[in-house]
């Protein structure tokens, strides 16, 4: 006799997913129905789950394995064949997207709210992933919320929870529930990569390095891949066991949330190279000893070295970025004579670019980087990247950065975010901006000439969906350039971040403040904005 309920649901009217999935407050999600309403809504969207298989994890903050076990018996009351769940109810984002490619599922869904903290009284979030690997597209979280707002009912199933922690098949109803290993099908996959043996003979040389997993998904993969595969010490990996609360810190690999791995970077005795990863483990910051590697840097640095990666040792196909982040790849990929493509803020811009092969490379200021290898930026893939360009070069981090910049300049860049903004607030900053681009190309501001000013709008070249309202661009004749978005992932309030650049080709100049750097340009973004008077504040809440 089968076991399957049907629930007469109420509708919520905001679930409509942001730049990565739905992201609320815990307290949210545990409204009765509020969960199911959006999983059902997925399962509607997706249509028939007769015979097809989901991969299902998460970063292990509070409230996943909660949502695991309803998800598993609203897949078993809708027909699934079959879910294969990482141990513990853990995967990484990376993890989730291998796996979807390599299984070759329908689809996957990660629970997780990224770098945002986690906790009873913080936050939540699930995003669903397609079967190329990649974030569902605007035009299928469209549809998700759309059903959300129709919804009547769900389906469900009374039966106990599963045993997350047990390897191995079990069956619920006809759903085959599969627990995995959470990391070794990714491990074996950046094996496959990157040249461990030269990485492996590096440590045994005496390279140090520290990783901070910040109480978050990387731990575990860290521990496997850096520790046990390349020989790293395990006192390399600090904060390396997930918590359900992150151990009370924002699992953010940014200078502000990841100050003991930035103090044990400055100090005499520093490790020769420190890393961090994120919640669920796609982001990444590197450092060298007392030394930032800006995200934007980042990307263009893979770039031009991706000839010493066994992957990409036959050529990048293109490399893209998102909008806001800095021009210094474009840099690298004309010397390249490959094409660079400007894509709106989400990973999810770059899955048509990755999957037509117009790019094999692609990152965001937001602190990720990614390849053609998944359809997800990956935190660990691009420590292993810089680790593998160290191993050959053998120079240190700060060395690889500076001859990068004297080869092809440095981009001073910054990221100053007003949080939580009143939304009203926020809407009327972005408004006026975008009533003010229609005469400002000419005028002059910072002592330079605005030679582009407008709302981005993307067209992508694979399948030609639009995609308007991207952001404010203010472009200077040059090169400098000011960006104004509304983030998509915050959870109280609206965020409103600035992205501000210039370029200097000077290596003489290439040692000043960046704050100094752009300081004439941060008031422009002031000014043009208002954003101090609108907001009654005095200065952003972080600047990047
Ligand atoms: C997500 C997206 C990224 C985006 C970032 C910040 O990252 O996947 O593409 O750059 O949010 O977005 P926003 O500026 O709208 O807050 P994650 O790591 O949070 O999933």
């Amino acid at each position: 006799m089968s076991n399957i309920k049907t629930v007469t649901t109420i509708r919520f009217q905001d679930q409509r997913p942001g730049t990565s999935g739905l992201r609320k407050k815990v307290s949210t999600f545990q409204q009765a129905h509020y969960l199911e309403n959006f999983v059902q809504a997925l399962f509607n969207t997706l249509g028939g789950l007769q015979g097809k298989s989901l991969i299902l994890g998460g970063d292990g903050r509070y409230y996943n394995r909660n949502a695991i076990q309803v998800i598993i018996k609203m897949a078993a009351a809708n027909g699934l064949k079959q879910l294969i769940i990482g141990k513990g109810g853990l995967l990484s984002t990376p993890a989730v997207s291998c796996l979807i490619r390599k299984q070759q599922t329908l689809g996957g869904i990660v629970l997780s709210a990224s770098h945002n903290p986690g906790g009873p009284d913080a936050d939540f979030g699930i995003k669903y992933n397609i079967d190329n690997g990649g974030p569902a597209p605007e035009k299928i979280t469209e549809m998700i919320y759309q059903q959300t707002l129709s919804l009547q009912q769900y389906h469900t199933l009374d039966t106990p929870d599963i045993d997350l922690d047990q390897i191995g098949s079990q069956q619920v109803e006809s759903l085959q529930v599969k627990i995995i290993d959470s990391v070794e099908d990714y491990a074996d996959m950046m094996e496959a990569l990157f040249d461990f043996e030269n990485i492996r003979s590096m440590f045994q040389q005496g390279f140090r390095l520290c990783f901070d997993a910040m109480h978050a998904i990387t731990g575990p993969y860290a521990n496997e891949i850096l520790v046990k595969r390349l020989g790293a010490s395990p006192q390399s990996i600090i904060r390396g066991t997930p918590l359900t609360d992150f151990g009370g810190g924002h699992p953010d690999p940014s200078l502000d949330h990841a100050k003991e791995l930035v103090e044990i970077m400055s100090t005499d005795k520093a490790p020769d190279f420190g890393a961090a990863s994120d919640g669920d483990g796609d982001r990444n910051m590197i450092l060298g000893k007392d030394f930032f590697i800006s995200p934007s840097d980042s990307l263009a640095i893979l770039t031009a070295n991706a000839q010493l990666i066994p992957a990409y040792r036959d050529g990048l196909s293109g490399v893209a970025r998102s909008m806001p982040t800095s021009q210094a790849v474009d840099r690298v990929a004309a010397a390249l004579g490959i094409e660079c493509f400007e894509t709106p803020t989400g990973w999810k811009f770059f899955g048509n670019l990755l999957d037509s092969n117009k790019i094999t490379l692609c990152g965001e200021e937001s602190f990720g980087n990614g390849s053609n290898h998944i359809r997800e930026k990956d935190g660990l893939w691009a420590v292993l990247f810089w680790l593998n360009i160290i191993a050959c070069s053998e120079q240190n981090p700060e060395q690889i950065c500076r001859s990068h910049w004297q080869q092809y300049g440095r981009n001073y860049y910054t990221r100053h975010d007003y949080e939580a903004l009143d939304n009203d607030i926020a809407n009327t900053i972005m408004a006026n901006l975008r009533q003010q681009t229609e005469t400002l190309t000419g005028k002059s501001y910072a002592g330079r000439n605005i030679s582009l000013s407008d709302d981005f709008s993307y067209r992508d070249p694979v399948d030609n969906s639009t995609s308007p309202h991207q952001g404010i661009r203010i472009c200077f004749d040059d090169g400098a350039r000011i960006i104004y978005r509304l983030s998509g992932t915050g959870t109280s309030g609206a965020t409103l971040r600035i992205y501000i650049e210039t370029y200097e080709s000077d290596s003489d100049k290439h040692d000043r403040d960046t704050q100094d750097v752009l300081k004439e340009l941060i008031a422009a973004a002031n000014e043009l904005s208002a954003v101090k008077t609108l907001s009654e504040r005095t200065g952003p809440s972080v600047i990047v």
